[in-house]
Parts: C-alpha cells; structure tokens; sequence
C-alpha cells in the first residue's frame, strides 16, 4: 500500500480530507442520507452527497469553535439584520477547507461535474440587495478574522423572488429555495422562544410588595433556530448564522379546538407561520405593513432571549451583557433590540430603569445604509401600540427622558426637540427609527467617506450636535474568497501565480504586488486571456438563457444592480439611444463595438421600475435587430440577478457603470466587486466610487457628474429640466426617439412615464449629467481601443483594491466600534 494509501485509509471517513476518505464519505452520503445508488442519482442527488459531505468536515470544526468561545466566554459580535445575502455555500465552504480541488477530483472519479453539481444549488435569497449581501460579506470576514460572531435574521420560505422576463417584463416568481431541503442548515428544535404580540400592559404588585408592569400579549408565536456554520477562510474558526423561524406554539389553540371552532384553531397556526413566510421584495420599506413590523420585532426578540440565555448560562447575572456583546444594528430593521432590551431587562429580569438603559446603550451599534428620505422607517404609532403596547410605553420612556437631555443641552429650542423627537408628530404620529437607533447606540456609522459626513450634515445633524463623538465612519467592503477566488478562479490562479502566493486572499493589501507587473506584456496577455474567456462563459449562460449570444470580443458595458431611479439606469439608456442615432446618422462613425449588459430586480410595486426594465428590452430589441448597427451595438439583459449570477457577471466586464445621482448611493458593493475583477468604473462622486477613484488612481477611472455638493445648489436654485431638454439637440432627440413609439412598436403611451417624468420633473438630475456622461464614455471607447493600455488600467484596479476587503471593513469595526479581538481556535492534532 503507498504512503497516500495508508494515510487515506486511518483517515475518518466522516471528516477526513483526503481523496479517498472524501470520495467514500460522497458515496456514503448518497446511499445513506439521499437512498440512491450511483446509476439513479439525479444531479439534484449527487449535489446533495457532496454539500453533506463538505458539511460534515464543516461540523468538526464548528463545534469545536463553539466549545472553544463558550470556555473562553469570549466577546461576542452579534450582527442582527433582517436580510442575508450569502450566495450557494457549496464552493464558498470548499474554499475555506481548502478541499476544491480535491472534491473536484473526486466528482470526476464519481462521473459527475462540479459544474454541474454548482449549477444546481439553490442560493438563499434572504435578502434584496446591497444590504443583505453586506451582511454576508461581513459573516464572511467575521470567521476569517477570527471573531466571534453570531448573525441572527430570518428564516424566510420564500425568499426574494425569481425574475423571469416576460415580452420584456419582469414576472415574479416565487423563491421556493428550500424545495430540494437545505443540507447546510441544522434546525435546532428545542432552541425555541416565544414572542408575544398584541394585548395590553398592566401594573402588578410582585412577592416583594413592589409594584411593577408587565406584557399581557394575546397572540404567542415560536421563533425556532435554524443554524448555518459561517467557516472562515484558512482558519479553523468557524462562526454562526442563526435565523428564526416562526411556529404556534405546540399547545396551539386547543381550547378553540375543544369548542369545535377548528377553523379558528388552524387559522392562529397560519397565522403564526406566516410570520417568516416571505421577505419583503423591496430595497427599502413599505410604509404600515403591519407583517414587516411583525417580522422585525420577531427576529430581534428571538435573538435578544437567546443572548440573554447564553449570558446567564456562563455568567450567570446580566449585569455585564454589555460587556460579552456588540449588538450591531443592520438598519433601522432591527431597532426595536432596543426597547425589547429594555423590556426584557426591566420587565423580565427586574433590573432598574437606570442600569438597563446604561447596559442597552453600551451593547447596541447602529450603521445607517440610506439617506433617502423614502427609506427611513417610521410606523405608525397606532400600529406599533396595537402590536406592542408595552414596547410603546416603554419608548415613551426613552422618549421623555431623552428629550430632557436635549432640553438641557439645547436650551429654549423646542424646535429642535420636534425634529429629534423619537415621535414624529407633524403628519399623523409615527414612530422614527432611525432617531431609536440613534438614541440607544454606543456608535452610530454611516458606509462611506460621503455618506458618513452627509449623515452628519442632514438626517441626523441634530444627533450630532449633540453626541458628535459617537460618529464614525466605516466604509464597506466585499470579500474577495466569493468575489474573486470562487467567482474567477483563473483570475485568482494568475494573481498568485504573478505573486508567488495566495497570501493576497486573506490580506488584499498584497495585491498591490501586481503594480510591478501592470506592464509586462506577459501578464498583460494571460489577463486579456482570462477576461475574454470569462466573456465567453458569460455569453454563453446568455445565449442559453435569453436567446441573445453577445460577441465576447465587444466591450462588456456592464450595470447590474436594483433597478432604481435613483441609479439611473435611464440615463445609462438614454446614451444608448444617442449612440444608436449617431450610428444611424453617421453609418462610417468610429465606435469601439460595445455590448451593454443590464441586470437587476424591481420592486414588484414599483412602477416606474418596472418600466425601465420594459423600456431595457424594448431598446435591445430595436438595436439589436438592426443590421446597420450590429457590429457596434447590442443589448442585452440578464434576467434573475442574484448572488449566483452575479458571479458570472463580474470576472466578465470590461466597463462597469456606477452612475447614481451624487449623493444618493450610500456606498455600492458592486462597484468593488466588479473592479476587483479587473473592470474599469464609469462613474459619479458618489458613495464609494469616491474612494474607490481614489485608491485606483484617477487615470483609471472614468468619472463624470455633479458632485453631491453641486447637486444640492442646484436643487437649492431651482432644478428645470425642460430648459436642458430644450437647449441640447442631441439630449432632446434621444428622448423623443424614445417618446416616439420607435421602440414601442409605435406606442407612443407606454415609455411616456418616463420620458414626462425626465422632462417635467427629473428628481435624480439624467439631463443634468447626461452630456458629462456621453463625453465620458466617448474616452472610454477611445481607450479601449488601446489593448494594452486598457489592461494596465484593468491590471492596477485590481492591484490596488486591496481597501475594499470585507476584512478591512470588519478590522475597523472591531477596533472602532466594538472593541473585540480575535479569538484563534486551533485545530487539535
Ligand atoms: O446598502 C448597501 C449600500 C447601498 C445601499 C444599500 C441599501 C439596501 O440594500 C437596502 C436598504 C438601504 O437602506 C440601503 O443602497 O448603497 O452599499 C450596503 O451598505
């Protein structure tokens, strides 16, 4: 027997790593767990043995940590949010266990494809966007770092929608992600807490003659926990997902039952479940939707009670709960931690008013993601008072005595205590999150350079007067395990290769080590060669999945991200248009052949959205069946954005558009994503595009655009839009072409919303930037013209994006904010 034999064979098959105790441990998993034999399986199967397998060699690991915290009573980060982005976990977590290559090699030996078994899971898709895909990132960078982490959010059923595109619609369909079950996660049955809803508060006089208050809740629903291993990457840390799911309770309503009022029995039980059916499709919140506030108070007191559990399981009092947790607050989603604190310290744990604020205050941490002010959460006093009166009565609290702090400071300005108000009285009484969050947090950080200085200048000027010292500052960032190494492996494989390590992965910092290269014709060559071949792949997926194969040796003009106005995928369009006028006016013009790739979700109520998605297609369908155009121009979209397909998109694009409004996009992810991938940015001064810019290298970067400071004049003197539409001919007749009906198959009615809106109204300022823009890409089809200019613009985009690691984004917090350290689990030998 050879050594490797020998080796393979003391190995354990349930958690060894090597060839032969994988490939046993993949048959054993399929014949035991899946009841199949190799000849029958489906790909559905043969995915299902393989992510049981790797989760096996997850669980040693995991455990092990967990025991590892719990003897150490470590400091702990508790990230709450109502959203989690994480992506299919299979390849992610082979990564992290260092087993790709190995397992590949086993699926091969098996007749089966790691491609294909890729192809088949199911991504959870527990969130909308940019913010739930941070929290992800942020789990990511938590274990790697070594921190100890629990993500507490939701078990949704159904998560975000699929997006299948209908004559050029967007049609939702339902998420029904957990259909083949979810190897990854591990119910935990008796992990379960009760959540009240509804009834009223009242006074009682306890054992010790004192009086008290306390919840009568007249609607009980379980929140159940369902954990997820998060495994850092090239350690043996290995943090926790723990999302909740709602149950009646098992004694559900058996007096109805006995009564014979079965109906009403069933229908508590659905109306329990139905708690942590479906996430909310849209980016930002739906005013008075009485199950979203549900949701939200669900969640967060699931996960207070369990910190409180594990609290006085290892210390016994709660007197230092501030000490073993930072609770950090994901939006203004969960700031209702804040007064369930309070409510389970004073009501629950009978703890004084003064000592459970002190403890609450020092646990929480809120980071803000909008500015928008159709974003900020308020709900309605009478909803919240129906649901959770006691909590009302209890912010009420916090109110008055908060109020006295701004008295104080602020003497005679009840002008000013309106504005910072917790109720917001002007317009109905509604309650204002953001102003809870504000008020019960430590530390209070917006997610870029701008948006953390903007935060201060506008929706919370008045709380900085006041505390300025609880400002802070943490820009965002993205992990590159997902967002380069699994996404673009050959692009991973030439970086180390050009290195001489891999040690880049866990310290994007060394990326810089590519600088010395960026002109060497050598890499220059085997970059171009990773790109095109990424385009490949990408047109590839699109030809199969939409019809339309683009020409992977065009530019790849790529936006892919929530459709939004204020993203302004419209103004992205209406160049378009301009090009395709140009072309058929000057059919000699010199044009770099573009592709212009589209991607992203709308909200299912958002209408003019939605519009921009018809308007997307309409657009690609004209262009793109004009053979006078066709060795310039395409446009194509991919339907059903999400992590997965994100994935492809990325390593695949030449040009990366991240043209919001200045002043409107907090920070974007995506703009790190792409240009970590060696995609050059199109874009405005705002969010992270600044720094972004900055770290790059302002010859590397396309920008254009008012600056959020220029924005805000012009809206200060009075924005007209018709007088641009008017004064610019070539602004004017890409909004007529589309005004026309040329792309509506003479429908002059349909694309009107949008072309009224642009000319009478124009809230995100298109026309105002819209020459900047076409001056700017008329460089950017210049440059690319250049092969190896171009690549060196690629190659140093990727060499100094090192800043925009979730790993920096994560150190900053842990220094700044929750002052924790690592806590290294070594494996045993
Ligand atoms: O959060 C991202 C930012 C992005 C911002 C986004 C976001 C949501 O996805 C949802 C709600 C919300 O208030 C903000 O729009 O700019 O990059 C992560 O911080």
């Amino acid at each position: 027997m050879s050594q490797a034999a020998k080796q393979d064979a003391n190995e354990p098959t349930r958690t060894g790593l090597s060839r032969g105790a994988l490939k046993r441990a993949v048959l054993d998993n399929l014949f035991y767990v899946m009841g199949r034999f190799p000849e029958v399986a489906s790909a559905s199967d043969r995915y299902s043995a393989v992510a049981y397998t790797v989760r096996d060699r997850l669980l040693e690991r995991w455990i092990r940590t967990a025991r590892y915290y719990k003897e150490r009573n470590s400091r702990t980060v508790c990230y709450l949010s109502a959203e989690y982005l994480p992506g299919p976990h299979l390849l992610n977590n082979m990564l992290n266990l260092g087993i790709t290559r190995t397992a590949g090699e086993v699926a091969r030996e098996l007749g089966a494809d790691l491609a294909e078994i890729r192809e088949t899971e199911e991504e959870p898709g527990l969130g909308n966007g940019g913010l739930g895909r941070l929290a992800a990132c942020y789990m990511d960078s938590l274990a790697t770092l070594q921190i100890p982490a629990i993500g507490y959010g939701i078990r949704y059923e159904f998560g975000i929608f699929d997006q299948v595109i209908v004559d050029g619609w967007q049609v939702e369909k339902g998420d029904t992600w957990l259909r083949n079950g979810n190897p990854w996660e591990i119910p935990r049955p008796k992990l379960t807490f009760p959540v009240g809803f509804g009834g009223r508060a009242e006074h009682y006089t306890d054992k010790h003659g004192v009086i008290r208050r306390r919840w009568l809740p007249d609607l009980m629903v379980n929140g159940v926990a369902y954990d997820t291993p998060i495994m850092g990457y090239g350690v043996t840390n290995g943090n926790l997902l723990r999302l909740w799911k709602s149950e009646a309770p098992e004694s559900f309503n058996f007096q109805a039952f006995n009564v014979g009022d079965y109906y009403g029995a069933v229908h508590a039980k659905i109306e329990a479940e139905t708690l942590s059916k479906v996430l909310y499709p849209n980016d930002e919140p739906v005013a008075g939707k009485e199950l979203r506030l549900k949701q939200q108070y669900f969640f967060v007191s699931c996960s207070l009670q369990d910190m409180i559990r594990l609290q006085l399981r290892n210390a016994g009092t709660l007197d230092r709960f501030h000490e073993k947790y930072a609770i950090q607050l994901n939006d203004t989603h969960p700031a209702l931690a804040i007064v369930e604190l309070m409510r389970l310290l004073v009501d629950e744990h009978f703890m004084s008013w003064e000592q459970a604020w002190e403890i609450t205050r020092n646990s929480c941490h809120f980071t803000n993601h909008t500015l928008l002010p159709e974003a900020l959460e308020t709900w309605p006093v009478a909803l919240f008072e129906r649901l959770l009166p006691r909590h009302l009565e209890i912010l009420y609290e916090i109110n008055r005595r908060f109020l006295d702090e701004v008295r104080v400071h602020f003497l005679n300005d009840e002008e000013r205590v309106a504005r910072m108000s917790l109720i917001d009285e002007s317009d109905g009484r509604k309650v204002r999150m953001a102003h809870l969050a504000a008020v019960g947090s430590r530390a209070i950080n917006g997610v870029a350079e701008l948006h953390s200085s903007l935060l201060k200048t506008t929706i919370m000027r008045d709380f900085h007067d006041l505390w300025p010292e609880r400002f802070h500052n943490v820009t965002n960032g993205v992990t590159p395990r997902r967002f380069m190494v699994v996404s673009n492996p050959p692009l991973a494989d030439l970086i180390s290769d050009t290195c001489g390590h891999a040690d880049w992965i866990r310290d994007m910092r060394r990326l810089r080590e590519l600088e010395a290269h960026a002109d060497d014709a050598g890499l220059q060559g085997r970059w171009r060669e990773v790109k095109t071949a990424a385009k490949g792949a990408l047109s590839d997926w699109l030809g199969q999945h939409t019809g339309f194969r683009p020409d992977p040796e065009t530019l790849f003009d790529v936006q892919a991200k929530r459709i939004h106005e204020y993203k302004r995928q419209h103004l992205n369009l209406l160049h378009i248009v301009w090009l395709y006028e140009h072309l058929k006016q000057n059919p000699n013009a010199e044009l770099t052949p573009r592709t212009f790739i589209f991607g992203g979700k709308a909200a299912p109520g958002y209408f003019m959205a939605k519009l921009i998605i018809r308007l997307i297609h309409a657009i690609g369908e004209v262009i793109n069946s004009d053979p006078q155009v066709n060795g310039f121009l395409r446009v194509a979209f991919m339907p059903d954005f999400n992590v997965k397909n994100g994935q492809r998109l990325y390593p695949a694009a030449d040009l990366s558009e991240q043209i919001s409004l200045a002043g409107k996009e907090a920070s974007g992810t995506g703009n790190m994503k792409f240009a970590m991938n060696g995609t050059l940015t199109i874009g405005t001064l705002d969010g992270a595009n600044i720094e972004l810019r900055d770290e790059v290298g302002h010859d590397n970067f396309y920008l254009f655009g008012m600056t959020a400071e220029e924005v805000q004049q012009r809206q200060a003197e009075g924005y007209r839009p018709w007088e641009l539409y008017h004064g610019d001919a070539q602004l004017r007749s890409a909004v007529d072409l589309i005004a026309s009906g040329l792309f509506s198959h003479g429908d002059t009615e349909l694309f009107r919303p949008i072309t009224e809106n642009l000319i009478h109204s124009d809230p995100f300022m298109v026309l105002a930037d819209f020459h900047a823009y076409q001056e700017r890409q008329q460089e950017v089809d210049r440059a690319y013209r250049d092969p190896n200019h171009w690549t060196r613009m690629s190659i140093l985009n990727t060499a100094r994006i090192g800043k925009f690691s979730s790993d920096r984004a994560i150190a900053e917090y842990a220094k700044k904010i929750w002052q924790i350290e690592p806590a290294p689990v070594e494996l045993a030998d």
